[in-house]
């Protein structure tokens, strides 16, 4: 295909936990061609619009390639000593509790392995915690509470052999999109299959729904006390089951003081879920970001646990709650122990024959024998001075964490900040004395474990960018540089993956679930070939499911349901914030963009951070489609385009979380969110602040397309990248004096680019397009309303002969395609509008037949779907 001659390596995607095998293969121009692999038993060959796009994310010009000190670039010698003697100095002078690692799930499992067993082990404190504080703390507490350990019964098969699946609180159409892709496939094989949609919002996984419950954002233990009893009245309880279980009478006692009126449903939908529910055997309950990031989601997990333990339907085929993780190693994270209340391997901080047993393996001084600090504690502690020294790790919380603008105050007040990334554009890498060059994916070599407990290798298909090495390589470093050199001393990813299965062999002798000691031998070249394997992985037993035999980790060895109450979210809304503010996820962006954000692809789907908002809501406040919205909390305040639309329910918006410093400065949505916390995970709850909206005052709105890079200065910016450059949204409330000298401080151009001018100053409208050599530079329209002009034709222009590029319409003969649907193969809304009309396309197929749309990843077939419901009503009317 490339002509490069290279074999392909096999690795694993960058992004979510579905974890799909790749099959790399280097461009000849730095980059990566990727394609799905049709033998791992994750995706068979599937990739969604994001994986499909990681070559477009790698080798770029955006990569930090040395260490830098104080804003200078340094070598790695001094950079290493340097971070090693102030984590030692502050340690000497306050203690190990005055230092802190702020980690991730998208660290492989070595990197992992190696930060924890540094600050747990030798540094003598559990003050590591990770962004999965952020994502699945509260599934990890259900299932300890539940189970007695954080186990995953269940297998993906279990998705396509249930005849129901319910997702709550998942839009696994854009999240998990190749499992959903399952789901799909498996639905339209067998048609009796059905699958229920739970979540405030109507979205995209609503295209499969058979039933959608648009529930009250926070009353899941409401719902699921409200299904377990009505299990118990249907008799749908499995009482050979339940001998095995402990807790029910409590549990069925609390559930029904709860009433299930609070999740906003009514009796009728109540009934028809429960009735499907209690009718069905095979039922798998899916539950993400909508139960974990909750002040309740502990109890939220525990709700769905009940329900699973109590009719038996857990750990046989086709049946169980499923917990799927984001990130592509939130499950290997778990494992390893990477959060500041776990061990390592599943075992317990809390439990000293686990501690000292951990201690004697790793022959550590220390082990810290209570939990650290979590997330939000342990950032109040670097803004209390209590940590001094911290260190960030795969994971941008000037961004992602609650109350972010706190965050990034605490983060730039504290003594030493060492940040390891893969680029210095970041709202976090900005606050950093020491920023360490990561090798990326693609680069570097290890494993992770995806959602259904599959450990995969990621493999290495390029060269490190610049000086960037592996993040396990930087931390064992400075755990030498400390004094630890025999404990750190690794030759490579290999040598700490033994180190880690014979670990989890010790654990395993506690009786514990994760046990991978048929590992703990394996020689370089087995680790270079390993082949994806589903834990346990011992000599008696490999992959399968658990639980399904009635034996749990509990002391009792039996499953425990918890009496749970339902309760609100936190922060009330009321007169001054009177709308529930839920964020989340959009299909082709991951979290804070510094990968995706690159792709112009990837770009094309959603160019702009939005609000979505409900049409009577909107009309209510004087808030028009297409404006932009000031969003404000307690906390903070953001300014957002309004997307009237009702997908959600009145009272409800949604914003996404992506947006940065970098990216859209006004938008960050965290700076909205309280820093309240579940009590029994302190998992934030990222998705019910309480906020009051306003239209925003522009005085003036705009839009820009550019080849060069653009400097935006105004009240609200949103900057893209495009094939031929970058497009931005403007917005101001001050007018500048001399509309032509701010376009070209904007674009960064000089006399020499020759401005075509329109303006008419009366209607407040300007437009400018500077050429230079007969092609288009840049070009900026101004308006006092919202600009109308066809962006996506205007976003192919630069760097072309393009002398109608003033009108901001497309020439008659060159259709504008509208805002992207389908980023694989560039089809947009309006192309795909015509289609349907002038071709009397019927479906999604035939769609993909005449378009290709749709045809490669299959991301985007909901939205074509969605387009075609909305063309073919009107094709009725117009034939009425
Ligand atoms: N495209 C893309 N995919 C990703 C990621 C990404 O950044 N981009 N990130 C990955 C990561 S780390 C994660 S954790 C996953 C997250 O995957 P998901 O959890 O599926 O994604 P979210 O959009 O955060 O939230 C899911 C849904 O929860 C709903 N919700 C909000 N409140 C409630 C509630 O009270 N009850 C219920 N039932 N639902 C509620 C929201 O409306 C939203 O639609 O995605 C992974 N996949
Ligand atoms: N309001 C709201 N907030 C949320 C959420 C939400 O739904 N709503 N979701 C939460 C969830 S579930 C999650 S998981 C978090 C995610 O939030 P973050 O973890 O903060 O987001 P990312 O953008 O994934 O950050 C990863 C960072 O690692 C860098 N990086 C990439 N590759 C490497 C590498 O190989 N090595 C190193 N050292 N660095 C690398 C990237 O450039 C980037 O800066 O956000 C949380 N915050
Ligand atoms: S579903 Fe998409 S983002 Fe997730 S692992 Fe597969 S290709 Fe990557
Ligand atoms: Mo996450």
């Amino acid at each position: 295909m490339d002509g490069s001659g290279l074999p392909e390596t096999r690795s694993t995607c960058a992004y979510c936990g579905v974890g799909c095998g790749v099959l790399l293969r280097p461009d000849g121009r730095g980059g990566l061609e990727v394609r799905g692999d049709p033998d791992h038993p994750a995706n068979l060959g599937r990739l969604c619009s994001k994986g499909s796009a990681l070559g477009e994310t790698v080798g770029t010009a955006h990569r930090l390639s040395a260490p830098r000190l104080d804003g200078r670039d340094t070598d790695w010698d001094s950079a290493l000593s340097h971070v090693a003697e102030r984590f030692r100095e502050t340690i000497d002078q306050y203690g190990p509790e005055s230092v802190g690692f702020y980690v991730s799930g998208q660290l492989l499992t070595e990197d992992y392995y190696v930060a924890n067993k540094l600050m747990k082990g030798f540094i003598g404190t559990a003050n590591i915690d990770t962004n999965s504080r952020l994502c699945m703390a509260s599934s990890v507490a259900g299932h300890k509470r539940a189970f007695g350990t954080d186990t995953v019964p269940g297998t993906y098969e279990d998705l396509e052999e249930a005849d129901l699946v319910v997702l709550t609180g998942s839009n696994l159409a854009w999240c998990h999109p190749v499992l959903y892709q399952r789901v799909l496939a498996a639905k339209q094989a067998r048609p009796r299959m059905r699958v229920v949609v739970i979540d405030p919002r109507r979205t995209a996984s609503c295209d499969i729904a058979d039933m959608h419950l648009p529930v009250r954002p926070g009353s899941d233990v409401a719902l699921f006390n409200g299904l377990l009893c009505a299990l118990y009245e249907r008799g749908a309880l499995d009482a050979a089951f339940l001998a095995h279980v402990e807790g029910f009478d409590d549990a069925l006692a609390a559930a029904s003081g709860d009433d299930p009126a609070e999740t906003g449903l009514s009796e009728a939908q109540l009934e028809a879920f429960y009735a499907l529910w209690a009718g069905t055997e095979k039922v798998v309950t899916v539950y993400s970001q909508g139960v974990n990031q909750s002040s309740a989601g502990s109890d939220k997990v525990n709700a769905i646990l009940n329900c699973h333990l109590a009719s038996g339907r857990i750990g046989r085929p086709g049946c169980g709650p499923f917990s799927v993780t984001g990130q592509p190693n939130a499950m290997g994270g778990r494992e390893v122990g990477g959060l500041a209340n776990t061990l390592a391997c599943h075992l317990d901080i809390e439990n000293a024959d686990h501690r000292a047993a951990v201690r004697a393996f790793w022959g550590a001084p220390a082990i810290s024998d209570r939990p650290g600090l979590k997330a939000v504690d342990m950032f109040r502690a670097v803004e209390t001075g209590q940590i001094r020294a911290l260190w960030i790790i795969h994971t941008n919380p000037a961004v992602s964490m609650p109350d972010a603008n706190r965050v990034r105050d605490a983060i730039a007040g504290c003594d030493f900040v060492v940040v390891s990334d893969i680029t210095d554009a970041t709202d976090t890498a900005r606050l950093a004395d020491v920023l360490l060059p990561a090798a990326a994916w693609g680069e570097k070599e290890g494993t992770v474990t995806n959602s259904d407990r599959t450990i995969s290798r990621q493999r290495a298909a390029l060269a490190p960018w610049g000086q960037s090495r592996p993040d396990w390589a930087i931390l064992a470093e400075v755990g030498r540089r400390m004094g630890w050199q025999q404990a750190f001393d690794y030759a490579g990813p290999a040598e700490i993956f033994r180190e880690y299965a014979a670990l989890s062999g010790v654990a395993g002798g506690f009786g514990r679930d994760f046990d991978i000691s048929a590992h703990a031998d394996i020689a370089d070249s087995a680790y270079a070939d390993l082949a994806p394997f589903r834990w346990p992985a011992t000599g008696a037993r490999q992959g399968g499911r658990f639980f399904g035999d009635g034996r749990f980790f509990t002391e009792s060895g039996r499953g425990r349901m918890l009496p749970v109450h339902w309760r609100a979210p936190v922060a009330a809304t009321g007169r001054d914030f009177p709308f529930r503010f839920n964020t989340g996820r959009i299909r082709d962006q991951w979290h804070t963009m510094t990968r995706t954000g690159l792709s112009p692809r990837l770009s094309a789907h959603l160019a702009e951070p939005f609000l979505e908002i409900h049409p009577e809501d909107a009309a209510a406040q004087g808030i028009a489609p297409a404006s932009l919205v000031e969003v404000s909390s307690p906390q903070g305040r953001a300014i957002l385009r309004a997307w009237v639309t009702d997908t959600v329910r009145r009272g409800d918006v949604f914003a996404p979380m992506h947006w940065t410093g970098e990216t859209a400065p006004s938008a960050r949505v965290d700076a909205l969110v309280a820093p309240v916390t579940d009590p029994v995970s302190g998992q934030p709850e990222s998705k019910a602040a309480a906020v009051a909206l306003a239209p925003f005052a522009a005085r003036w709105y705009g839009f820009a397309v550019s080849a060069g890079d653009m400097h935006p200065d105004c009240a609200y910016w949103a900057l893209a990248p495009t094939t031929t450059g970058y497009r931005a949204e403007l917005a101001g409330t001050n007018t500048p004096a001399d509309w032509l000298a701010e376009a070209r401080r904007l674009f960064g151009l000089d006399e020499t680019a020759e401005a075509q001018v329109a303006s008419d100053p009366a209607k407040g409208g300007f437009r400018v397009a500077f050429h230079r050599d007969g092609r288009l530079e840049a070009a900026l329209f101004v308006a006092p309303t919202p600009v109308a002009v066809m962006r996506s034709h205007l976003a192919l222009l630069p760097g072309k002969e393009a002398w109608h590029a003033l009108s901001g319409r497309s020439p008659a003969d060159q259709p504008d395609p509208g805002p992207m649907v389908c980023s694989c193969f560039n089809v947009g809304v309006n192309t795909i509008l015509t289609a349907i009309e002038t071709r009397g396309l019927m479906s999604v197929e035939e769609i993909g037949a005449a378009l290709e749309a749709g045809t490669n990843c299959g991301s985007c077939r909901p939205e074509i779907a969605a387009l075609l419901a909305k063309a073919k009503p009107r094709e009725a009317a117009e034939q009425a």
